[in-house]
This record gives C-alpha cells, sequence and structure tokens, in this order.
C-alpha cells in the first residue's frame, strides 16, 4: 500500500511566516495533505525551522545577541502561528534538534567514508581582528561591475551582478570594518557533476510530468553544467563537520537543511522512519518555493543518491512568488503581511486568507496580493455566496420546518439536473488537487456553493412556501445535501469553515466517499442552530493595513 511523505520547506527562523511562503508552500502542501487524509491514505507531513546558515548569525550580531537566541525566539513564532493557521503538520521540529544534529552528522560522515566529497583549499576571506574567516555575507566593498559601495562578497545589489568576494575592490569586513586577508582554508565538496547524467535521466527523461517552471529551470541548471558545491562552511554556527581536524567548520546550510526532513521523521517514527525515506511504496512531494528548486531538485536528491537506500521524491511542485501590493515582499523594508499579526488583527478569518492566497496563488508565475482583492473576494464570494448559501439552507430550514429534514418529494427537472452537475464536480476537484492545480481545484469545491446559491435563488423557496409547501421540502431537502457536499469538499482549503458546516448539520465528518451523494441527510434529522460563517470586511479595515505598510 502506498504511503505519502510530504515536505513543506523548513522556514529560516530569523523572521515570522509572511503571505509569500504561504502561499508559495505552505497553503498548497495543507490542501494536499489533507485531501490525501480523507481519501485515507497513510500521510505524514514534516516541517520544521531551519534554525543556521550566515543570515541568523547576522541578525543575532546585530541585535547583540545569540543565534540560539534568535532561533529560540523566531521557532515559537512560527510555530504557533503555523497552527493557529490549521497547519496539520505531523511534527513541526527544529534543526537545533538533537536528532538532527546526530542524523545531519552520520549522514556526512557516511558520505565522506564512502568517498563520495572531494576535498579542496580555497582562498577565503579570513578577519585578522576578529579571527574568523568571512562568509561572503560579511564582506562589503565596492562592486567592481558598477562602482556601488556596499556590495557583498556574493552579490552587488545595486546592479544584481553576482561576484566572487576577491572581485570586490577595497573589501572590508562587516564585523570588525578591518581589512580581511586572503587564508586558505580547506572544505569538503558533493561533486554535482559526477551525478549530472543521473540528474538529466532522472528529471528530463523521467519527470516530463513536473511542473513547466521547475523542469525549465532544473534543465537550464543541467544545461549549464553542474559544478561540485563546498558543503562545508568556516562558521561557529551549525552542526560540527564530523571529521578529525575540522575544527571551525560546519555543515553548509543547505547540505544539513534538507536532511532535517529526515530527522523530523526520525523524532516521530523513531522506530519505522525507514519505511518513509528507503521504501519504494512511499511517494514523497517536496513542497517549495521556485528559489529552492535547485537544492531540492539537484542537490538533495544527488546526496540521497550518493548516501544510497534513499527514495528520491515524485513530484516537487514549487511556486513562483507573491508580491505585495506590486511591489516584491521584503522583511529587511518591512513590506510584508505577517501571519502573526494578521491572526491577531482579524480573528477568526484563518480560512479567509487560505481562501485569498489559494484563489491568487502564483502557480505558473508570480502573482499579486493586494488588500482590496482580499477584500473583494471576502466579500463577494465568501460571504455573498459560500455564506449566503448556507445561512439561507439551515435559516430556511429553521424556519419552516424547526430544523427538520424535510423529506424530498417528486423531482424535477431542473432538480435532477442539478443533481447531476453536482455529481459532476467530484472528478473535477480530485484531478486538480491530485494534479497541483489548487487554483483550479479550489473552484471546483466553490461550485459545490454556487450551484446551491443559484438553486435556491432559482426556486425561490421563500416565495413558493405560500402557493406550494410541498414542493418547498424538496428544496429545502436537496438545499441540506448541498450543505453537506460542500463542508467535505471544502475541507482541504477551509477547514475551520468546513467544521463550522458539518456541527450545524449536525452531521459528524461524513468523508469524503460521501462526496456527491444526496441522501447524507436523512428525514427528520435535525439540524444545528444556524451561524454565520464569514462578516464582510469593511473599507476601514483594509486602509489600515495598507496604511500600516506605507509606514
Ligand atoms: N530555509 C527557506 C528559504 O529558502 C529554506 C528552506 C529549507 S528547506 C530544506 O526561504
Ligand atoms: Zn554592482
Amino acid at each position: 500500500m502506498k504511503r505519502h511523505l510530504i515536505t513543506a520547506a523548513l522556514p529560516y527562523a530569523n523572521g515570522g511566516i509572511h503571505i509569500g511562503h504561504l502561499a508559495g508552500v505552505y497553503v498548497p502542501a495543507d490542501i494536499y495533505v489533507r485531501y490525501l487524509r480523507l481519501r485515507g491514505h497513510e500521510v505524514m507531513l514534516v516541517c520544521g525551522s531551519d534554525e543556521h546558515g550566515v543570515p541568523i548569525t547576522i541578525k543575532a550580531r546585530k541585535e547583540g545577541t545569540t543565534p540560539q537566541a534568535i532561533v529560540d525566539r523566531y521557532h515559537e513564532v512560527i510555530k504557533r502561528s503555523f497552527a493557529e493557521f490549521g497547519m496539520s503538520f505531523d511534527i513541526y521540529s527544529r534543526t537545533t534538534s538533537p536528532t538532527h544534529f546526530q542524523t545531519a552528522s552520520e549522514f556526512f560522515r557516511t558520505l565522506y567514508d564512502k568517498g563520495e566529497f572531494s576535498e579542496q583549499t580555497s582562498q577565503q576571506y579570513f578577519d585578522p581582528e576578529a579571527g574568523i574567516f568571512l562568509a561572503d555575507r560579511y564582506i562589503t566593498g565596492t562592486c567592481p561591475k558598477c562602482g556601488a559601495p556596499g556590495a557583498y562578497g556574493d552579490q552587488c545589489e545595486k546592479c544584481g551582478s553576482s561576484l566572487a568576494a576577491t572581485e570586490l575592490i577595497d573589501p572590508k569586513s562587516a564585523v570588525t570594518g578591518a581589512t580581511p586577508v586572503l587564508k586558505e582554508t580547506l572544505h569538503w565538496y558533493l561533486p554535482l557533476d559526477k551525478h549530472e547524467a543521473f540528474l538529466r535521466q532522472w528529471i528530463l527523461e523521467d519527470h516530463k510530468e513536473w511542473k513547466t517552471n521547475v523542469y525549465g529551470q532544473c534543465k537550464s541548471w543541467l544545461d549549464a553544467g553542474l559544478q561540485p558545491r563546498a558543503v562545508s562552511r568556516d562558521l561557529d554556527w551549525g552542526i560540527p563537520v564530523p571529521v578529525e581536524g575540522a575544527e571551525g567548520k560546519v555543515l553548509y546550510v543547505w547540505f544539513d537543511a534538507p536532511i532535517g526532513y529526515i530527522s523530523a521523521t526520525r523524532e516521530l517514527d523513531p522506530a519505522g522512519w525507514e519505511r518513509w525515506w528507503k521504501d519504494p511504496q512511499t511517494e514523497m512531494i517536496h513542497f517549495i518555493g521556485k528559489d529552492n528548486i535547485v537544492f531540492h531538485c539537484i542537490m538533495f536528491p544527488a546526496m540521497l543518491r550518493a548516501h544510497g537506500d534513499y527514495i528520491l521524491p515524485q513530484n516537487v511542485p514549487a511556486n513562483e512568488f507573491l508580491n505585495l501590493e506590486g511591489d516584491k515582499i521584503s522583511t529587511s523594508r518591512g513590506w510584508a503581511v505577517w501571519l502573526h499579526e494578521y491572526l491577531e488583527e482579524f480573528p477568526g478569518k484563518q480560512d479567509v486568507l487560505r481562501y485569498v492566497l489559494c484563489a491568487n496563488a502564483p502557480e505558473t508565475k508570480d502573482n499579486d496580493f493586494t488588500w482590496r482583492d482580499f477584500q473583494a473576494r471576502a466579500n463577494n464570494e465568501l460571504v455573498a455566496v459560500l455564506g449566503n448559501f448556507v445561512n439561507r439552507a439551515l435559516v430556511l430550514t429553521t424556519k419552516y420546518y424547526d430544523g427538520r429534514t424535510p423529506a424530498p418529494g417528486p423531482l424535477t427537472d431542473y432538480d435532477r439536473e442539478t443533481i447531476s452537475e453536482l455529481q459532476a464536480l467530484r472528478s473535477g476537484l480530485e484531478s486538480n488537487i491530485e494534479g497541483f492545480r489548487f487554483r483550479e481545484a479550489l473552484k471546483d469545491a466553490m461550485g459545490f456553493a454556487r450551484l446551491g446559491n443559484k438553486y435556491l435563488a432559482d426556486t425561490e423557496p421563500w416565495k413558493v412556501v405560500k402557493t406550494d409547501p410541498a414542493r418547498v421540502e424538496t428544496i429545502m431537502n436537496l438545499a441540506l445535501q448541498i450543505t453537506a457536499n460542500l463542508a467535505i469538499a471544502s475541507e482541504p482549503f477551509m477547514p475551520f469553515t468546513a467544521e463550522k458546516i458539518t456541527r450545524m448539520l449536525g452531521t459528524g465528518n461524513l468523508g469524503w466517499d460521501s462526496l456527491g451523494r444526496i441522501d447524507l441527510l436523512s428525514p427528520g434529522h435535525v439540524i444545528g442552530t444556524p451561524e454565520l460563517l464569514f462578516e464582510r470586511i469593511e473599507d476601514e479595515q483594509i486602509e489600515a493595513q495598507i496604511a500600516k505598510l506605507k509606514r
């Protein structure tokens, strides 16, 4: 029996989660996993905080604190906000965990002992005052391409050129301001070129079904020819390289982080973790943003292959980027909508954000989030269609039958037409989710609400009840069955709303295989008290959010 191992990119623990992360990675991952669980599959969704890497040390230095204090703070912020948002991780771990240190060290040591690494010395900038080697981000100087000051050792943010630190004019250490000196240092390299032929076959021939944005980026990496990649760094924050004489060196963060998926599985299932990572019956999917494609499609598969006996991902459905009000999201410029702030300012509206970020997801190209669009979708789609339909179905049943489900009479052609439209929604919904087309899948799920809304608007039970009460019993019975279908179909996308509808119907969880049935509420079944599912988002709320950005 196939099992599903789903990974979601490990967010860096040097800031909160923002809507770009959610739209790019986490909303799609959660929809997919909730759906698989509803279908009765064996599923594990793993995630956790990525707590190593130079940016975290830079933030710690800037704040005069330690990297551990930084990651402890943000790991909690991220973990709490994900939980409140309804992310259904089976585990949310972290890469400073002891299990991860052990797993990543063992993984490196296995490749080292198998001779999978090459060793190379290179000239790196060393800060003689601080007595440390300088990572690229710690070296600033004049850009040799455009002459702008303040270029970094790896990139000039002014002209966008990627640089080698030794190209910088008049380099300075960002740590002490001293002029750095070049010093020899040894590092271990993963010879990606050795895996190029395999990766070319595995991706370009065996996985032509991958999303074009992912397939295209992999093809350009492979066509450019793969180079050996350093998997260690001269840094005092990270997982020490488990080799004698490697004091002061740690695993490169992009070597250790993907192994974090394995460590998280080990933490959750110490006895059975290898079933998930080494059994061909496991289908693994990585949910990531496009800037992580090379690490999840080229580097991590090469590491897994070099180690041997690991499975490789079946698909890596990476999304593109979400922009905000027409501009790139920038944490340094504060141009972001933070999840933990959204949850405070829009309490109980997790599903509104889940809905909008799915409906607007940058699935094939970068897309833009605007607060006006957020308001429009909330009011015109969630309130006016989904909320309105469910409210009418429940309120009219309460009003006409004291909450008791009426028995249906003979069906008209229009009823039968509505029922076959209802039954036609399921197949598209399933194939769109399974094909990682979540925007389309959401439209299919909303199709149940649109159908119900139209059915009530066309049959007008509030008028017919005066002249033909028996007819209204049939109409309201079908409206309730459509509501029950909507509760099932909406669960992967809007779990909080699905739970509320199910609670109001009093049916208990109906299960995915009930989708398409119109006998889900038996005549006489008493429904619960109707409550509003969504309230309108007012202009003032939106204006306040936009003003907040402009500050
Ligand atoms: N920490 C997230 C990023 O690049 C990065 C993902 C690691 S997944 C193993 O924004
Ligand atoms: Zn430049």
